[in-house]
């Protein structure tokens, strides 16, 4: 039987206890456990609900208090690191999902989907959606170049979504997981990335499953949020560097359907809130950090804190960036934070200007070319 796990950090209390009620009334589903922060507003709310759906399900439903495991910020990693340790001590589950607590669209599909996977011998599985070309930003620019970059050739610059939350994993996978000291020290962001990487590296089959309906889920709450988001991501896969992995892993990838026109013509992310990064908060120290990038990104980074129509960034100069990131980022160094998310920003702003507005098709097919030219100049 299955264990199921939302970590959770100030959500809207209705649309966690619809996700939690749908998990506890499948049938593979025996336990749900819902891992969150005890000072966090919501948590006595959910704490509250979840006892009356299990009395209601006949299913156990607990909240959890996330222990501080990591050595990184704390966040969603302590709380999924929480839920490995509490599955090998606490019961005799053979298998975990985990499931973002935000999501409007999650269905009992999505749990089903994952055990016929689970069945057929894949022992990770993870789901993948169809996505907006304006939209995983941090996946197309940060996570994907990384893995082709760091380990071509293997699975990993294959995973559509190699950030994403939702997963299954087997106890053997799980112990694997828990056994490994840079998956506990992940408290933060880069928590999904790292257990991409770790997954890869234990050499464990993997099914990547498609949800056609998507994930709907709450925006962001500020850009402070993407900022960290960003950031932890890209340290999370720097920090990996060395780490070895099979080119012979077993990897099945359901066929997506046609993406829907909502999803083809949606703009993800306000560009016009995004401009103005490339203006503000800039310091000497910053400018003056310029000089390791190639001299078209500092004048255009120079250039971009006048004028917002910022496009001068492609696929090459990106990747000359993301290499010089990968030899002299420094996570604990403010001023390098900031400016690789800045620089960042740019990219997404000059990919939106000079790709997506050719249309789903093409923006999507010019990303995924990305990714096969960052993998093969690594190999
Ligand atoms: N316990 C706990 N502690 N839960 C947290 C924390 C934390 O500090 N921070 C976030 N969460 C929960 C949150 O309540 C939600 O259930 C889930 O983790 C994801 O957070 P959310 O704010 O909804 O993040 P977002 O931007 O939707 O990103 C998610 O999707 C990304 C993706 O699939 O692209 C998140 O799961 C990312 O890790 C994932 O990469
Ligand atoms: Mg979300």
């Amino acid at each position: 039987m299955s264990l199921v796990v939302f970590p959770f950090k100030d959500e809207d209390p209705a649309v966690a206890i619809a996700n939690i009620r749908t998990a506890a009334i499948h049938p593979r589903v025996s336990f749900v456990l819902c891992v969150g922060s005890s000072g966090d507003d919501t948590f006595g709310l959910i704490e509250a609900a979840v006892s009356e759906v299990g009395r209601q399900t006949g299913v156990p439903v607990h909240t959890l208090v996330q222990m501080r495991m990591g050595l990184r910020r704390p966040g969603k990693g302590d709380a999924m690191n929480t839920a490995l340790a509490w599955f090998l001590a606490e019961g005799d589950f053979e298998r975990v999902h985990f499931y973002d607590a935000d999501i409007t669209t999650f269905s009992g599909t999505w749990i089903s989907k994952a055990e016929r996977a689970a069945d057929e011998g894949y022992p990770a599985v993870r789901h993948y959606f169809p996505r907006s070309s304006t939209d995983a930003m941090i996946t197309w620019f940060i996570t994907r170049p990384g893995l082709a970059k760091l380990w071509p050739g293997t699975v990993l610059p294959k995973i559509r979504q190699p950030l994403g939350g939702e997963l299954l994993f087997t106890r053997e996978v799980v112990q694997h997981l828990a056994d490994d000291p840079a998956v506990v020290a992940q408290s933060d962001w880069g928590i999904d990335t790292r257990l991409t990487l770790s997954v890869g590296a234990g050499g464990f089959p993997v099914a990547e499953v498609y949800i056609p309906e998507g994930k709907l889920h709450k925006l962001y709450g500020s850009l402070t949020d993407i900022e960290d988001m960003a950031v932890e991501c890209f340290s999370a896969v720097r920090e990996a560097r060395g780490l070895e992995v099979s080119a012979e892993i077993d990897h099945r990838v359901d066929d997506p359907s046609r993406v829907g026109e909502t999803m083809r013509t949606k703009v993800a992310y306000s560009v016009e809130d995004t401009v103005g990064l490339l203006s503000e908060g800039w310091t000497d120290v910053q400018v003056e950090m310029l000089g390791h990038f190639p001299s078209a990104v500092r004048d255009g980074m120079l250039a971009g804190r006048e004028d917002p129509a910022v496009d001068f960034l492609g696929h090459e100069l990106w990747g000359e960036v993301y290499d010089v990131a990968l030899a002299r980022f420094d996570s604990a160094d403010d001023d390098w934070r900031s400016l690789l998310f800045r620089v960042w920003v740019a990219r997404v702003l000059s990919y939106t200007a000079r790709e997506a507005v050719k249309g789903y098709d093409s923006a999507i097919s010019y990303l995924q070319a990305t990714i096969a030219r960052y993998e093969a100049e690594a190999q």
